[in-house]
């Protein structure tokens, strides 16, 4: 197995990889970065670049216990595979928006083939004993190429999306083609109990598979497979170091100089419509409305750096948020305070966790997101002597483990408000119990939990039934 097995390195592929001293944005690139130094291996995926052809040529490095190789897309590739099928089709459907699901032939072609030319590429670079470790949306039929071309490796797959009912998966065209090859793989791994009854309902329900004893199916092309939910967390120990000592940095004092004893809200999320930023905003808005003694005590700080700027919905949310920014701190502002400092830009890590111990209340309202690290960083990163509050939507993977935070159903504009009233005057002792329960079960669940969990289930042959987590 790939941590106790001296010949089998641990292969990870993902659609892209964080090269070594880059900083990594996405709640993917932070998990896998974290697992791969522990235990040294193979990261394959897209570098992020284009080219005239895709996969011309594979780019090698070396650092620390780690080997990355990659491989640039064509123009036409990433229009089709990443801008069209994986974040203008797939992404939609994974987030219950099947309104905004743009589907074109010609897209899922160009997936196919770009997920063709992973598998030819991954068959050259690995060893027959090494374990593969597959990521997300991007990469759905990568094992079952790999095994057409006579690979017979343990492949895992991680979901880090929500996976939504078998009734709304049904609405994608050819959907039992693309979902039935997940078949190939030894183990799925999903976030929560949820998205694992979602995954069983439609392998039992519309692909035609069977229910084995120990938790595997049978696909209706007979192969046993297993699927079980492993919620995907944080270096806590890590993240709650870096806030601690983020005091130092002159930006974090900086921070708090400005904000002249005003307690501050923070919500941090890549510029996507389904983090709910404009019903947050809404709710923030709303706050002010009914609330004018908060007027010039307050601030809300979102920090929202652009993403997939390519697919047309992520430049439409950008210009309603900068509207509705520009609509709430003209109504609201005065000479000496803005209440919302809304913020396009992206920071380093130490940072975040400094800004997140800053503010008394963390505001996490996705309209659905598979789990959400942000929310689980946030608690990682208070001082416990006087923690702050996280308002937590009910639609992220993270509700079902951070239960003590204020949950909110976030298109509820009013109960959001409601929870930032009550989060801002919230006592002490409160918050306290509350903040010790989430971070109690971080300290369980870490990444390295995650990681141990998923490696163990995928190289041992013990049902997976029994190794499963968040029931
Ligand atoms: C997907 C799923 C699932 C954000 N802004 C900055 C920054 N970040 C980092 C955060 C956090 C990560 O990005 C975001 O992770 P999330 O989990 O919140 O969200 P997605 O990017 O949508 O992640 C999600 C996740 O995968 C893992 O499976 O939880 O449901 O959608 O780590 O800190 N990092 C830096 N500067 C920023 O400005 N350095």
């Amino acid at each position: 197995m790939a941590n106790r097995n001296t010949k089998g390195r641990l292969v990870v592929v993902s659609n892209r990889v964080a090269l070594p001293r880059q900083t990594a944005t996405g709640g993917l690139a932070s998990a896998l970065q974290a697992a791969l130094h522990e235990l040294g291996g193979l990261w394959f995926g897209w570098s992020g670049k284009l080219a005239a052809e895709t996969g011309a040529e594979v780019h090698r490095l070396h650092d620390a216990k780690v080997d990355y190789a990659t491989i640039d897309l064509s123009r036409a590739d990433h229009d089709d595979f990443y801008t069209g099928f994986a974040n203008g089709t797939l992404w939609p459907m994974l987030h219950y928006r099947p309104d905004l699901v743009d589907y074109q032939r010609s897209h899922l072609e160009g997936y196919l083939r770009v997920n063709e030319i992973f598998a030819q590429h991954l068959c050259k670079l690995i060893t027959p004993e090494d374990v593969l470790w597959v990521h997300d949306y991007h990469l759905i039929p990568l094992a079952a190429m790999l095994r057409q071309r006579g690979v017979r490796n343990r492949i895992g797959f991680f979901l880090h999306t929500p996976l939504p009912a078998a009734g709304l998966l049904i609405a994608l065209p050819n959907h039992r083609e693309l979902l039935e090859t997940l078949a190939s793989y030894d183990l799925i791994g999903v976030h929560t109990t949820r998205d694992l009854r979602a995954l069983e309902d439609y392998f039992l329900h519309e692909a035609g598979a069977s229910m084995r004893l120990g938790g595997r199916m049978r696909s209706a092309g007979g192969r046993i497979f297993r699927a079980a939910a492993f919620p995907i967390s944080i270096d806590t120990a890590g993240i709650a170091r870096t806030a601690s000592d983020a005091g130092a940095h002159k930006e974090i004092n900086q921070l708090r100089t400005s904000l002249d004893g005003r307690a501050l809200i923070i919500g941090v999320d890549r510029l996507d419509y389904s983090k709910g930023l404009p019903q947050r905003f809404e709710a923030f808005a709303r706050l002010l409305e009914r609330a004018p003694e908060l007027h010039r005590q307050v601030t809300f700080m979102q920090i929202a750096p652009p993403s997939r700027g390519s697919v047309l919905e992520y430049r439409q949310i950008r210009r309603e948020l900068e509207r509705s920014a520009g609509h709430i701190n003209g109504k609201y502002a005065t000479p000496d305070w803005a209440p919302l400092r809304y913020i396009n830009k992206s920071f380093p890590h130490r940072l975040l966790a400094g800004y997140y111990r800053t503010a008394r209340v963390g505001l996490v309202t996705p309209l659905r997101d598979g789990m959400n690290l942000v929310a689980k960083e946030y608690v990682a990163s208070q001082n416990p002597d006087d923690p702050g509050v996280l308002i937590l939507s009910r639609f992220a993977g993270a509700a079902q483990e951070l239960t003590t935070a204020l949950l909110v159903n976030p298109a509820d504009t009013e109960e959001v408000a409601d929870a930032l009233q009550r989060a801002l005057n919230m006592p002490l002792p409160e918050r306290r119990d509350r903040w010790r329960a989430m971070m109690k079960v971080l300290e369980h669940n870490d990444i390295t939990f995650w990681r141990k969990s998923f490696l163990s289930a995928l190289t041992e042959k013990a049902p997976v039934a029994q190794r499963r987590v968040a029931e």
